[in-house]
């Protein structure tokens, strides 16, 4: 049994300099903090997100989800005793009571719930990823292989109907260490020969800590990247992944991508072309999140080969999860925590897609914070792969350096490139 002493949210900054809530949840083993991340393309089926829509920050500030949490959270948990995460969350979730938390925010509600996990793990003595293996009825802890998003395009990058991330991902590197060095030196050997190539406004970087080079389709970004892998030395163990945020380019049952207009089946074969020029191992969100058509498609192609993976068109929800398993949609679960906006709810999606045999790919948001829990998650419930940036910027590397943290207590040989 746990203890709830105190609870305090306030609003603090993310990495695009939008507010964001963070809470500490006090208990007799002292305080513990979590922030919430937020997503720019976000799927239109995530739990809602409670913004002021006022004039400060341009409508963004969350004082009303902070406020939710002093008040009508505070109220209802501080002097009461919770006997498991799935208890107090089940409790956060019925103080809410709305299926999409849209009556106090699923950004409040995630904060208490993820500040209650690293309390609790520390009134067991866990480290947090043990704890999460233990909820999770996860015994084989693993380091992750990264997807590094090395390419920012689309809105991270201030552009518009445009393939989102270009990330490169060492899954056949010998061991962790070797992935995260292999996955570092082929960055700085991409920067080196953007700049070349040209010159310094091509190494500005994007929301998630890639470049933004002048190079106007996927193509072309994909053929430089892996000329800088190659350079670097390790053609042997990158392979590609994108996540192509198709939602962000889809209107009048079309694509538009870089003035060119597709059809489900045209861009379907257009992923096709680019899988049997390069090594690609994942696509992310490839279609649009109601083209399930278009979904079928492409897992119907490409599904046997490549990695197929769902996020907004999943948004970490069991529900969606249940029937793109029964459409044969996707083969991989793409898990963030503030799409459904407890734990208790996220490491259920995570195994509902284990279940299915799927891969499941824990992810960070476009907005981060310093908070690495991710980083811990990741590694508590087995899941093989992480998609948490570039190898820059505080915000993407808080989460490698957990990572490497967490490296250095269960050894480098339990990781995912099994996959
Ligand atoms: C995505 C994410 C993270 P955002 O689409 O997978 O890379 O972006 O957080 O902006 O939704
Ligand atoms: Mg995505």
């Amino acid at each position: 049994m746990l203890k709830i002493t105190g609870l305090k949210a306030r609003q603090i900054f993310d990495s695009r300099g939008n507010p964001t809530i963070e809470c500490d949840l006090k208990t007799g083993k002292g305080i513990f903090r979590a922030a919430v991340p937020s997503g720019a393309s976000t799927g239109t089926l995530e739990a809602l997100e409670l913004r002021d829509k006022e004039k400060d920050f341009s409508g963004k500030s969350v004082l009303k989800a902070v406020k939710n949490v002093n008040e009508k959270i505070s109220e209802k948990i501080i002097g009461q005793k919770f006997d498991s995460q799935k208890d107090f969350d089940s409790n956060l979730i019925k103080i809410d009571g709305t299926e999409n938390k849209s009556n106090l925010g699923a950004n409040a509600l995630l904060s208490v719930s993820l500040s209650f996990s690293k309390a609790f793990a520390a009134q067991e003595e866990l480290e947090l990823f043990q704890f999460i293996g233990k909820i999770s009825d996860n015994k084989n802890f693993l380091l992750p292989v990264p997807q590094l998003n090395v390419i920012n395009g689309g809105k991270h990058a201030g552009m518009e109907n445009d393939i989102q991330e270009h990330m490169i991902m060492p899954v056949k590197s010998k061991n962790f260490y070797s992935a995260i060095k292999a996955s570092v030196e082929s960055y700085h050997e991409l920067k080196k020969m953007l700049k070349q190539k040209f010159g310094a406004n091509a190494i500005a970087l994007g929301d998630e800590g890639g470049f933004v080079p002048p190079i106007e389709n996927t193509h072309d970004r994909l053929e430089i990247i892996m000329k800088a892998v190659q350079e670097a030395g390790y053609e042997k163990e990158i392979l590609i992944a994108l996540d192509s945020a198709s939602s962000e380019f889809y209107s009048d049952k079309k694509y538009n991508l870089w003035g060119k207009e597709y059809s489900s089946d045209e861009l379907v074969d257009y992923y096709a072309d680019l899988a049997s020029t390069f090594n690609i191992f994942s696509i992310e969100d490839g279609m649009h999140e109601e083209d399930w058509n278009g979904w079928q498609k492409l897992n119907s192609k490409l599904g046997s080969k490549i990695q197929i993976v769902g996020d907004d068109l999943l948004v970490t929800n069991v529900e969606r999860i249940k029937t793109a398993v029964q459409k044969k949609a996707c083969n991989a679960l793409l898990l963030k925590v503030n799409q459904i906006g407890t734990l208790t709810e996220s490491v259920e999606a995570a195994k509902m897609a284990f279940e299915n045999n799927w891969n499941v790919v824990q992810s960070h948001r476009s907005g981060e914070t310093e908070d690495c829990f991710i980083s811990d998650m990741v590694v508590g419930l087995g899941a093989s792969q992480s998609k948490f940036g570039a190898p820059a910027r505080s915000d993407r590397n808080a989460k490698y350096n957990q990572l490497l943290r967490i490296m250095e207590l269960i050894g480098d040989k339990y990781w995912g490139s099994k996959i």
